[in-house]
C-alpha cells in the first residue's frame, strides 16, 4: 500500500538513523528528504512545507527527553506530525436508538457503490439492520451492480428499474427503510452528469429532501492532486462530514487523496483496500502512519514480538546459563524484570547483579537500568554480541548516542560482565536456580 511513499519515508528514516551524529546538517538533510518524497507521493506543496517545517523546528528546538536518543526522537516527531495532519482518532459510532442515514458521495469510478456494499456489511456485521439505496439513475446497469453487491451479503436494496428521478427515488427509499425498522440506511449516488454542475446539484437536492446524518465522500486513492479540488467542490455544495479513500491496495499513490481530506476538514473514515466487500478498514491516523513508516499496526507487531520471544527464549536461556550472555541477552533479562514487577524482590533473584550490590546501590536502580536498555539501543548488532569490542571511542560514541554519559555506559559493561562471570562460575546453576524460582 502507497509503496511510493512508504518507500521514501522509510528511506528517509532509515538514512537518518544510519547517519553518525545528529547535527542541524543531518536534520536538514532528513527533513529535505522528507519533502522529496512527500512531493513526490503527490502531496499538497503548502501542506508538504508546513509539515517540514513543523518537523525542523521541533527536531532542533525541543528538549530531549531524558535517556531518548535523538534519532528516536526526530522519528517521533515524524510520526506524530503526520499523523497529526490526518486528524485525531476517532470512532465511527451511528446511534443504535435512531434512524442514520448516510449519503455516499463522489465522482464516477471512485468506488461509492462497492464502498456503500462494504459499510453495508461492516455496520451489520456490528448488529445494524442496514438498508442500502440505489439513487444512481444515471448510470446503466448501477441498480445490477448494486443489487449484485448486495445480495451476496444478504442486504436488502431499494432500487427502481429506469427510474429517472434520483431525489424521488432517493426520498422513497428512505421511506421505504425507515418503515422496514431499518436503524442505517446508505443512500448511493450517481458519479456522472452531462456536467459536473448538474451533477453537484443533484447532490444538493438529495442532502435537502434527505437531511442525512452523514455524508461521506469517497476519493480514489490513486488520482493524486486532481482531488483536491474534486472534494473542495463537493465540500462546498453538500458539506462533507467523512471521508473514505479506496484504492490504496494498489500502487496509488495516495498523498495526493491523503491531502484533499486534510483540505475538506473532514476526517478519513475508513480506507479501501481491494474489491472484495470485506475490504474495508477502519481509518486510524497513527496507525496508519505507523504502518507507512515500518512501526507496524502496534497490535499486531507486538503479538508477533510476543511469538518471536517464546520461541527465542529457550534458545536465549540455555546460552545465558552456559555463561555465554550477550548484550542482547542482558537486554532481554532487564525486560523480563520489568514485566515481573516488583525489582526490589527480583534483585535477589538475579545472580551476579545481586551478589554485589549493597543497599545504597539498590537505590535508583531502577531507573538506571532504563538508561541501560537506551545505552544497549544505541549499540550497534556487533557490539551487542562482541561487547569487547567496546573502546573509548565507542563507549564515547554510545554514550552521545543513548543521551547518556560515558560513565553510565562504564557501569553497564561492569555489571555485565559481573553477571557474565557469576554465570560461567556457577556454570549457570544460579541462574537455573532463579528461573525454577521465577516459575513458581
Ligand atoms: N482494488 C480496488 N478496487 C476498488 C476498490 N474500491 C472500488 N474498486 C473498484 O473500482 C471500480 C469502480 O467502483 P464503483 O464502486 O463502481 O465506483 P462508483 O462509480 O463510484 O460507484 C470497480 O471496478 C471496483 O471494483 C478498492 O478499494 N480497491
Ligand atoms: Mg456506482
Amino acid at each position: 500500500m502507497l509503496s511510493g511513499l512508504q518507500d521514501g519515508l522509510r528511506n528517509a528514516v532509515k538514512k537518518l538513523i544510519g547517519a553518525g551524529a545528529i547535527d542541524e546538517a543531518a536534520v536538514k538533510e532528513f527533513v529535505k528528504d522528507l519533502q522529496r518524497t512527500l512531493l513526490q507521493a503527490d502531496v499538497n506543496v503548502k501542506l508538504v512545507l508546513q509539515l517540514s517545517t513543523r518537523i525542523e523546528q521541533r527536531a532542533l528546538q525541543e528538549k530531549l527527553p531524558l535517556g531518548l536518543p535523538r534519532k528516536d526522537h526526530i522519528v517521533k516527531i515524524l510520526y506524530e506530525e503526520l499523523s497529526s495532519i490526518l486528524g485525531e482518532e476517532t470512532e465511527f459510532n451511528l446511534p443504535p436508538d435512531k434512524t442514520s442515514i448516510m449519503l455516499l458521495v463522489g465522482i464516477q469510478g471512485s468506488g461509492k457503490t462497492t464502498v456503500t456494499a462494504k459499510l453495508a456489511r461492516h455496520l451489520a456485521k456490528r448488529g445494524y439492520q442496514v438498508g442500502v439505496v440505489c439513487a444512481d439513475t444515471f448510470r446503466p446497469g448501477a441498480l445490477v451492480q448494486l443489487r449484485m453487491l448486495c445480495e451476496k451479503i444478504n442486504i436488502p436494496i431499494y432500487g427502481v428499474e429506469k427510474a429517472k428521478d434520483a431525489v424521488k427515488t432517493a426520498s422513497d427509499g428512505v421511506k421505504h427503510f425507515k418503515n422496514n425498522d431499518k436503524n442505517v440506511i446508505i443512500v448511493d449516488t450517481a458519479g456522472r452528469h452531462k456536467e459536473e454542475k448538474a451533477l453537484l446539484q443533484e447532490m444538493q437536492q438529495i442532502r435537502g429532501r434527505l437531511n442525512p446524518d452523514k455524508v461521506l465522500l469517497v476519493i480514489d486513492g490513486t488520482i493524486g492532486q486532481q482531488c483536491f479540488n474534486q472534494a473542495q467542490a463537493f465540500h462546498q455544495t453538500v458539506p462533507v462530514g467523512g471521508i473514505v479513500i479506496t484504492k490504496l491496495d494498489g500502487a496509488a499513490k495516495g498523498g495526493g487523496a491523503l491531502a484533499a481530506a486534510a483540505a475538506t476538514g473532514a476526517r478519513i473514515v475508513f480506507i479501501g483496500t481491494g474489491e472484495r466487500v470485506d475490504d474495508l478498514e477502519t481509518f486510524s491516523p497513527t496507525r496508519f502512519v505507523g504502518r507507512l513508516l515500518d512501526m507496524g499496526d502496534l497490535k499486531a507487531l507486538l503479538e508477533r514480538v510476543k511469538d518471536l520471544e517464546l520461541e527465542a527464549d529457550s534458545k536465549k536461556l540455555q546460552r545465558i546459563a552456559s555463561g555465554k550472555m550477550t548484550i542482547d541477552d542482558l537486554y532481554y533479562q532487564l525486560e523480563q524484570i520489568k514485566k515481573m514487577g516488583s525489582l526490589r524482590k527480583m534483585l535477589d533473584l538475579i545472580p551476579g547483579f545481586s551478589s554485589a550490590m549493597q543497599d545504597q546501590d539498590v537505590e535508583g536502580l531502577e531507573e538506571r537500568m532504563q538508561y541501560w536498555k537506551v545505552i544497549i539501543q544505541s549499540m550497534t548488532r556487533n557490539e551487542r554480541q562482541n561487547p569487547d569490542v567496546l573502546n573509548a571511542s565507542r563507549i564515547h560514541r554510545v554514550a552521545r548516542g543513548s543521551g547518556t554519559t560515558e560513565k553510565a555506559v562504564k557501569e553497564m559493561m561492569a555489571r555485565y560482565k559481573q553477571a557474565k562471570s557469576v554465570m560461567k562460575a556457577s556454570r549457570g546453576r544460579q541462574f537455573r536456580q532463579m528461573m525454577k524460582r521465577f516459575q513458581q
